[in-house]
């Protein structure tokens, strides 16, 4: 039996995931992409048996692969919170999805797990902009405002590492990201101990910021700024944030 886990390439894929192998390890096949890229099921190849958790990917977007993999044979769990389209109604199908919009694949899997990886939750709802849902459930949990903060900026750090045109734009492949996080049981053990990568995302994020505020701007009106970017990693990165 061989397992895949398909995760989005940002905050929210990967902090469900680490969710899944804290609760569960398993030697699995890692497949993800950069952020935009949700295209992923179809490197699948999945037979019969085979297990393969699905997170934060459209199943509207990846419906004709999520059949071919079940007709595989394979079982699959699917977590997510973007548009599903028709679920299939196949015994091998567990679907988990809510398309709430103060929720995110994270939060579905933070339930579905009973809340026991629950900072990592926080910081994936961090991550995809769900800063209210966020801080209130860091207030409920009783977290002191310092460590709030430290899974806002890993939130958002995680999911900037996430946007670029190609895996080669990214600060950290998020695959490799996936497997220094799952290492640790909570996000301020990760960020204490492997504060080399913490600030390599932060501080990658702060340098494109105020880079991108220092592109020359060739044209302003009420309604439109147009900057030109160079042809460099940190421009696309901007780029398909911005997008
Ligand atoms: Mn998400």
């Amino acid at each position: 039996m061989a397992c895949f886990d398909v995760f989005n390439g940002d905050a929210d894929g990967i902090c469900s995931l680490v969710q899944l192998r804290l609760a569960a390890p398993a030697e699995s096949t890692l497949i993800t992409g950069v952020k935009r890229d949700i295209d992923l099921l179809k490197h699948v190849e999945a037979t019969v048996g085979d297990v393969v958790t699905v997170l934060d990917i459209s199943m509207q977007k990846n419906a004709a692969e999520l059949h071919r993999v079940l007709d595989t044979g394979a079982s699959v769990s699917y977590f997510d919170h973007h548009q599903s389209g028709d679920i299939p109604n196949h015994p091998a199908l567990s679907a988990h999805i809510d398309l709430s919009p103060t929720t995110c694949t994270a939060l579905i899997v933070d339930q579905f797990l009973k809340q026991r990886f629950h900072l990592w939750a926080m910081t994936a709802a961090f991550g995809d902009n769900l800063t209210e849902v966020a801080e209130a459930l860091a207030k409920q949990a009783g977290l002191i405002e310092k460590d709030t903060l430290a899974l806002q900026q890993l939130g958002i750090a995680l999911n900037y590492n996430g946007y670029g045109s190609s895996l080669e734009d990214l600060f950290y492949h998020p695959a490799d990201l996936y497997r220094q996080c799952v290492a640790f049981t909570t996000p301020l053990d990760f960020i204490h101990e492997r504060s080399d990568i913490f600030n390599r995302l932060n501080d990658g994020y702060h340098q494109d910021m105020s880079a991108a505020q220092q592109a020359p701007l060739i044209y302003q009106s009420d309604s439109v700024a147009v900057v030109v970017l160079p042809q460099e990693a940190w421009a696309r990165r901007r780029w398909c944030f911005w997008q």
